[in-house]
């Protein structure tokens, strides 16, 4: 497969521990992947030996500081082979990126009567910004349904859009149903009507490499945690146009060029949208995970994952009685599922009692839940550190517990 994997899990001491007395099985990797040595320990000595805050001194560590912070960026440019440096900003994370765009982006092209168009497979982070935007304009929100097996009906998109559609904002992978969504074509009917498009890549940046070039996207947003860097630090890239006509979101330090009480002027690109000290830490942190990731290949990645998601999938249906919600030919390594009649959460709760890790409830995509009639689902995603060792251990503690009720 290209590299070791049992070397790989060597660089994730976290996950060498027991829970509950049994070996800890971490299949909760779409909530927060963990993040190798290579990250804590940068993280680490750049605590210790150079913090300062950036972009505001002329002192050594400053200057140190803000070269690593900027660096990190050029990093994350070139992950995404974003064209220019500019166009990247750092946030917080996915959920601020997307609020940052549906803010700024709507208070200069959002008017009453307008329309936004979003999925039915969102997260809550790409729906619930572009309702409160629609609340403040007067605009209105419509949707994009999926099918049952997970699939986005994208063939609808042409008869959604009008010309009052001012946005689409698409998640490139579902969290929930791991379905891998044809961005590139949407974007290619939007732009066709001259809409842009937001891509939430929270779910597919640890698995698919972005192009964002090639992609064409207006807008593409993911966060660090999920690409096994630290939390609370995130990405914001947009096209420079876009970006340059939009508003600033955030007032404060950084995002400005001059201040009088008459008139404030704002800083350029990428400044204009960080205001305030940002989590440098973290993103240094984050283009050393990024580092990490490009280093081990991410098709090499992609396509263990995949040998991962095959074989959890075929194991778990040959329990039978065990339903799977998405399965769709181009999917991550992302199975939520409901076994028998046993409710996610005391599922959830035993396969703990049993050492293994997974996430249990609403999923944050409530409309998901209603599609398919159900309260809450369980779910278990993986990443190329997990093991087919791991999946059985899962694949036993399912008949243990189904043994149970
Ligand atoms: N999904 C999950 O368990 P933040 O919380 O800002 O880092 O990411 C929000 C977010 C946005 N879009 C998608 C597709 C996501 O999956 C997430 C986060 C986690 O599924 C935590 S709810």
């Amino acid at each position: 497969m290209g590299f070791n994997y049992q070397n790989i899990r060597k660089d994730f001491p976290i996950l060498d521990q027991q829970v509950n007395l049994r070996p800890w099985t971490y299949l909760d990797n779409a909530a927060t992947s963990q993040r190798p040595i290579q990250v804590i320990e940068k993280i680490r000595e750049f605590s210790v030996l150079t913090n300062a805050n950036i972009h505001r001194g002329t002192h050594t560590h400053a200057i140190r500081t803000t070269e690593a912070y900027e660096n990190a960026r050029e990093i994350v440019k070139d992950f995404l082979h974003a064209k220019e440096r500019e166009e990247v900003i750092f946030t917080h994370g996915t959920t601020e990126s997307i609020n940052l765009v549906a803010w700024s982006f709507c208070e200069k092209f959002l008017s009453e009567g307008d329309e936004i168009i979003v999925t039915e497979m969102e997260h809550h982070a790409n729906i619930v910004p572009w309702q409160m935007a629609c609340e403040r304009h007067h605009a209105t929100l419509k949707v994009i349904p999926f099918s049952d097996n997970g699939e986005l009906k994208s063939e609808l998109l042409t008869a959604l859009i009008s010309d009052r559609t001012r946005i689409i904002a698409v998640t490139h992978v579902s969290n929930t149903l791991g379905t891998v969504n044809p961005v590139k074509e949407i974007i290619r009917v939007a732009h066709s009507h001259n809409v842009p498009v937001l891509i939430d890549g929270a779910q597919s940046v640890p698995h698919i490499s972005i192009d964002v070039q090639d992609l064409d996207c207006d807008f593409f947003v993911f966060s660090g945690h999920k690409i096994y860097g630290p939390t609370g630090i995130g990405v914001l890239y947009g096209k420079r146009a876009w970006l340059e006509a939009m508003p600033p979101f955030l007032g404060g330090g950084e995002m400005i060029e001059r201040v009088t009480f008459e008139k404030t002027t704002y800083n350029e690109l990428p400044y204009k949208f960080e205001a305030g000290t940002p989590h440098y830490v973290g993103a240094i942190g984050l283009g050393t995970a990024i580092q990490y990731i490009l280093n081990l290949g991410l098709d090499h990645i992609a396509s263990y994952e995949h040998h991962l998601l095959t074989e959890a999938s075929e194991k778990m249906k040959a329990l039978g009685n065990l339903q799977i919600f998405g399965e769709t030919p181009s999917k991550t390594g992302v199975i939520s599922f409901q076994l028998d009649q046993i409710h996610p959460f005391d599922l959830g709760t035993l396969l703990d009692q049993l050492g293994i890790a997974v996430r249990t409830g609403r999923l944050c995509a409530d409309p998901v839940m209603d599609h398919y009639h159900v309260t809450a689902m369980t779910r278990a995603s993986f990443a190329f550190y997990n093991t087919s060792e791991e999946i059985d251990r899962f694949i036993e503690a399912l008949k243990r517990i189904r043994s149970m009720f």
